[in-house]
């Protein structure tokens, strides 16, 4: 059987993104430790699989990727297991919107600028949150937005059952929801709380969480 691997770490966002892919569609694999912030910065021969260094890459058998948008979209695509795209085109162009949202919005100001800065500083750059607030309450608005100019009920953004940008989502919200700021930007968004609670509930999710 042809060997999948996923080359990373549990801790970051985006390898937990594609590991919840890979156990949503019942995927092995083998998860390869690399330490992107080792002193000197990442070994060598990760550098050819990833020029630019972070996390995740991946291989199954000849096929080589990076960036984790390319990485679900062929887990879905490449392996049985149910659909984790919507079949229609607006509904599936609304998915990559708002993977494209988070890789580019949501990872800065959920992430780095309220979760690192509150959980895992000390002081924590209160200044630095407070700028990152409204931009995370932008993001969370803008796909409020875009799931809102689809035709689904949810809980999902784009139906009952999760699609690529859902489990891209979860692994950033639970960092940002580690935080009070988070929690109160949620708790305004009756949606985002619905949400939350459904993605929550995967085993996906659950089996995924960094020890
Ligand atoms: N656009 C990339 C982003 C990946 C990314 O930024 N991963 C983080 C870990 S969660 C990383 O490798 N950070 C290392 C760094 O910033 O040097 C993707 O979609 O895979």
């Amino acid at each position: 059987m042809t060997e999948t691997v996923l080359f990373g770490a549990a801790y970051s966002v985006y390898v937990r993104a594609a590991r919840m892919a890979l156990a949503e569609k019942g995927v092995p694999y083998r998860l390869e430790g690399v330490d992107i912030f080792a002193e000197g910065g990442p070994p060598a021969d990760y550098l050819r699989r990833h020029p630019f260094g972070r996390i995740p890459a991946f291989a199954h058998g000849d096929i080589a990727l990076y960036e984790t948008v390319a990485i679900l979209r062929y887990v879905d695509e490449g392996f049985e297991g149910p659909a984790l795209q919507p079949p229609e085109p607006a509904a599936r162009a609304r998915m990559v919107q708002i993977q494209s949202i988070l890789d580019n919005y949501a990872y800065r100001s959920w992430v780095w600028d309220i979760h690192v800065q509150r959980v895992e500083r000390d002081p924590p750059d209160e200044a630095r949150i407070a700028q990152a607030v409204p931009k995370a309450a932008r993001v969370l608005d803008a796909i409020t937005d875009i799931v809102a100019a689809g035709t689904t009920e949810g809980p999902f953004f784009l139906g009952a059952t999760p699609c690529l940008a859902d489990l891209m989502a979860a692994p950033m919200a639970a960092l940002l929801l580690e935080t009070p700021e988070g929690r109160h930007l949620f708790a305004e968004r009756p949606g985002w709380t619905a949400w939350w609670a459904a993605v929550a509930a995967r085993e996906s999710f659950k089996a995924t969480a960094a020890a």
